[in-house]
């Protein structure tokens, strides 16, 4: 029989929200992710164990999946809602320091851009990663991004946008950050970025996808 923790991994990978959710159609009445993970913990399993062998090896996969162009953003969203049901029991022993986090990373789509669909699942993919995040929303500018590594020392940075026109503003806020705190680590990404334009405005990595940004965070702060 599986593992409670396998079970979890298989949840969070198929979006399996809870018992009354009808999606994924073949798991119907079976209990999903958010009893699961409460019944993990009320066996005694390490919260960190729930996250690192639950549910992020669940995102993991389905992450990957998406890298591979095999599942496609709702089931990257579904997956996101379900790893969010087992977070929500997870959190109080976050909160109370009980289980340790990676890092903190800030991420906000850049001034002028109103884009968020892509910035989000980035967000989603990073905290079932088990990173805190602190997302700054759209339209996020120099003075926004300035305020939040100098609350979050040690964090990693990253910039998304979707438009020729704002992904210039990265520039600015990579540029700004480098005299502030020169060792912050910063990611950029969104459909019109590339790698050269990512080495031109000094920026660490570009990540075509979550997975990928994940990758490069979880390689960077071993
Ligand atoms: Co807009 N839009 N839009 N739009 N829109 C595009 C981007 C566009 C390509 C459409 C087109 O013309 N074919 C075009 C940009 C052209 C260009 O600059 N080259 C465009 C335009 C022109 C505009 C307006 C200017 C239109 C107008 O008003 N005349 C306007 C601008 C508003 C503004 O931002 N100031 C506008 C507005 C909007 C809506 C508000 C209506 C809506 C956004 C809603 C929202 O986000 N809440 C919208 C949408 C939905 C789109 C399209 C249709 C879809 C974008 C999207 O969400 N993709 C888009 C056309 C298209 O792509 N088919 C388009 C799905 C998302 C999952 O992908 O964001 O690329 P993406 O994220 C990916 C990766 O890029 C990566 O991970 C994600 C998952 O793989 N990624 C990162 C993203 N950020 C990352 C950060 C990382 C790492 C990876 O690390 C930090």
């Amino acid at each position: 029989m599986a593992s409670i923790l396998e079970l979890i991994a298989t949840c969070t990978e198929r979006g399996k929200l809870n018992k009354d959710a009808p999606y994924p159609p073949d798991m119907r009445e079976l209990n999903g992710v958010d009893e699961l993970v409460a019944q993990a913990l009320s066996d005694g399993i390490d919260p960190d164990e729930v996250l690192n062998q639950g549910l992020m090896v669940g995102m993991g996969r389905i992450g990957e999946q998406f890298s591979r162009n095999e599942v496609f953003v709702p089931e990257l969203l579904m997956a996101a809602r379900a790893m969010s049901a087992g977070m929500k029991h997870l959190k109080p022993h976050f909160d109370s320091g009980a289980a340790k986090r990676k890092g903190t990373f800030v991420i906000g789509t850049v001034a002028g851009d109103l884009h968020d669909i892509g910035k989000n699942l980035v967000r989603m993919v990073m905290e079932g990663g088990g990173w805190e995040v602190v997302d700054l929303g759209v339209d996020a500018g120099v003075d926004k991004f300035l305020a939040a590594v100098e609350l979050n020392p040690g964090c990693a940075v990253g910039l998304s946008a979707l438009l020729t026109t704002t992904m210039g503003h990265m520039g600015d806020i990579v540029q700004a950050i480098r005299d502030k705190a020169p060792d912050t680590k910063i990611l950029v990404g969104g459909a019109p970025l590339t790698q050269e334009f990512c080495d031109m405005i000094g920026a660490d990595s570009y990540a075509r996808d979550p997975q990928l940004a994940l990758e490069y965070l979880s390689s960077s702060f071993v």
